[in-house]
């Protein structure tokens, strides 16, 4: 018996890599939605360790920052690597993720206008890391044989840049696999086609 809850605002980001993953997990987990007026009062803020959502709840421990929860799943569903060694190899991985992620999320909530091109531009210097990491691996995925939280961030990453744009892959035949690869997964598509997701903006104002 497990009972996830995740309080966040009705956005995708923060939240987009831990909810594909719960899904492909088959978890299922109760949301608790923040309004922007709501958030904007403050009391919640000040309960919030870092005074930020996303916040996870399991079974009475209180968890924050996005990736904290991602390696918290991962231990907790076997989706960390094999051994300890690939459990290193999987926060590495990761940690490139985090880089492209944090990149991305400047230029939507700073500076979309002025910086969409060069981030766009600068993509594949980017990708062919990860392009290069999954010829490596051959398996499929980032590390060893098995999914992992690191899989789930990169494929949440890539999808928002498909969106960004549509043919930022298209030199980079393993990344378009990988994330044909994972979108294929039965319980990755069901929760890609539910509302619960498609209602969802990705970021929290408005850009993509
Ligand atoms: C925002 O940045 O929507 N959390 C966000 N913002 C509110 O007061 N390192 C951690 C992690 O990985 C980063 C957390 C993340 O978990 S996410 C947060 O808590 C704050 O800081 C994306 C999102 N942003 C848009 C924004 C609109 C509504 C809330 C946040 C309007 C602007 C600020 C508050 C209301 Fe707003």
């Amino acid at each position: 018996m497990t009972g996830f809850t995740i309080t966040y605002f009705a956005v995708r980001g923060r939240c987009g890599a831990m909810r594909i993953m719960l899904s492909d997990q088959g978890q299922e987990w109760k949301e608790v939605v923040v309004t922007f007026d709501e958030w904007m009062k403050g009391d919640l803020k000040k309960t919030c360790v870092f005074g930020q959502l996303p916040k996870f709840e399991d079974n009475g421990l209180i968890l924050y920052q996005s990736n904290a929860i991602l390696r918290h799943l991962g231990r907790k569903l076997g989706a960390n690597g094999e051994t300890e060694r690939e459990a290193s190899l999987v926060d590495m991985v990761a940690e490139g993720v985090e880089e492209i992620r944090t990149k991305y999320l400047k230029m939507i909530y700073q500076e979309y206008e002025t910086g969409k091109d060069a981030h766009i531009k600068d993509l594949p210097n980017h990708f062919c890391k990860f392009e290069a990491i999954l010829v490596k691996n051959q398996s499929g995925f980032l590390v060893g044989n098995s999914i992992s939280y690191a899989d789930y961030s990169l494929f949440e990453v890539l999808l928002n840049h498909q969106v960004l744009s549509p043919t930022c892959l298209d030199s980079f035949p393993s990344l378009k696999k990988f994330v044909e690869m994972m979108s294929a997964r039965p319980k990755i598509k069901t929760f890609l086609q539910s509302d619960a997701y498609k209602k969802l903006p990705i970021n929290g104002n408005g850009k993509q």
